[in-house]
C-alpha cells in the first residue's frame, strides 16, 4: 500500500475516474471504486452516464450526463482540486469527449498521470452506443494519455488494422510481435505505454506492455469468454498502481493475478457474462503482502 506523508494536502492520491455508473454488469464506475479504495486511493467519479445496467444487456435505461458536465466540472474548479491520476472509460456522446479534452487542459498538470481506456469495442464489434464520431474522438483523448489500454479489437480501430487480418495471424509465432508493432504506431507524445488487454492465445489471456524499448507479455489462464466490466477493472488496478509510482509490469502483473483468480470464481458459479465479474471476494488480494496484519 502507498501511502503519502500526513503533511500533504491529501493523505491518499486522488483519482478523477471518469466512466458510467451502470446499476448492473459489475463495470465501469461499480469496478473502479472498490478496486482504487482497496488500493488506498480516493476515487472522484465524473459520471458520463447512469444506467441501470450495462449495455450487453437486452435492454437497458441510459441517462446522458453530458449536459450536467460543465456544472458538475465547475464545483470542482471551484475548489481548485488536483488530481494525482485521470482515468477515463465509457462516453455517452462525441460532445462528451470535447468536453473532457477541456477537462484536460484545465485538470491534467504535469504531475497527473493519465490513463486513457479507449473503451468502444470488444471482440471485433463496436458496441452498439458508440458510432465513427465519438470513435475518432475518443482516439483524439487517447493521445493525450501517458497510457493507453487498448484491447485488440480497440488496438484495430485506433490504427485502422483490419481486425479481422490481425486476429487470422493468431497461430504465428511472432503473433505478439506483430500486434506490439501495430501498437507502437500509438506511441508518440505525451503516451509512453500502450498496454493491449484481452488477447486469446490457446487457454491464456494476455496483455502486452508495450514501450518504445520493445514488449512485455502477462498472461492469465483463461476461463469461459469475455465477461463484463473486466476491462474496467484491469484499467482501475493499473491507474491505482501507477500512481503509487510501481512500473506498468508491476501492476498488469497485479492487475492480471487479480483477474485470473475473480474470473475462476465466476466461471465456476456459471455467472452470466452481462453480470460481470465475482471480484468482490478477492478484493484483498489488492492489498501488499506486509500492509496485512
Ligand atoms: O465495460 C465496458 C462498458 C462500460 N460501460 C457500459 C458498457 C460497457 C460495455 O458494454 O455497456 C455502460
Amino acid at each position: 500500500m502507498c501511502k503519502l506523508k500526513i503533511k500533504e494536502v491529501n493523505a491518499v492520491h486522488r483519482i478523477a475516474v471518469v466512466n458510467d455508473i451502470s446499476g448492473l454488469g459489475r463495470c465501469s464506475l461499480t469496478a473502479a471504486i472498490p478496486v482504487l479504495s482497496v488500493l488506498g486511493a480516493e476515487c472522484c467519479p465524473l459520471p458520463t452516464a447512469i444506467l441501470s445496467n450495462q449495455t450487453g444487456y437486452d435492454s437497458f435505461f441510459c441517462a446522458d450526463f453530458t449536459d450536467k458536465m460543465e456544472a458538475y466540472i465547475a464545483e470542482w474548479r471551484k475548489l481548485g482540486v488536483r488530481f494525482d491520476g485521470i482515468l477515463t472509460g465509457y462516453l455517452a456522446s462525441a460532445e462528451q469527449a470535447d468536453k473532457l479534452l477541456a477537462f484536460l487542459d484545465e485538470f491534467k498538470t504535469e504531475k497527473t498521470i493519465y490513463v486513457c481506456d479507449p473503451v468502444m469495442a470488444d471482440d471485433g464489434r463496436i458496441y452498439d452506443t458508440y458510432d465513427r464520431a465519438l470513435c475518432e474522438k475518443i482516439a483524439m483523448l487517447a493521445k493525450r494519455a501517458d497510457v493507453i489500454t487498448p484491447n485488440l479489437t480497440e488496438l484495430c480501430i485506433l490504427t485502422g488494422v483490419s481486425y479481422a487480418s490481425l486476429t487470422a495471424e493468431s497461430g504465428a509465432a511472432d503473433y505478439m510481435q506483430k500486434i506490439a508493432n501495430v501498437a507502437a504506431d500509438l506511441l508518440y507524445g505525451s503516451v509512453h505505454t500502450a498496454v493491449v488487454t484481452g488477447i486469446h492465445m490457446q487457454d491464456e489471456i494476455c496483455n502486452l506492455i508495450v514501450t518504445k524499448n520493445g514488449f512485455t507479455s502477462v498472461c492469465g489462464k483463461r476461463f469461459g469468454g469475455s465477461y463484463s466490466g473486466t476491462g474496467d477493472l484491469f484499467s482501475a488496478v493499473l491507474t491505482g498502481e501507477l500512481v503509487c509510482g510501481r512500473t506498468a509490469e508491476y501492476a498488469v502483473e497485479k492487475a492480471v493475478r487479480f483477474l485470473e483468480l475473480s474470473l475462476a470464481d465466476t466461471y465456476a458459479c456459471g455467472t452470466d457474462r452481462n453480470d460481470g465479474v465475482n471480484f468482490q471476494n478477492h478484493l484483498e488480494m489488492l492489498l501488499d503482502e506486509k500492509a496485512r496484519p
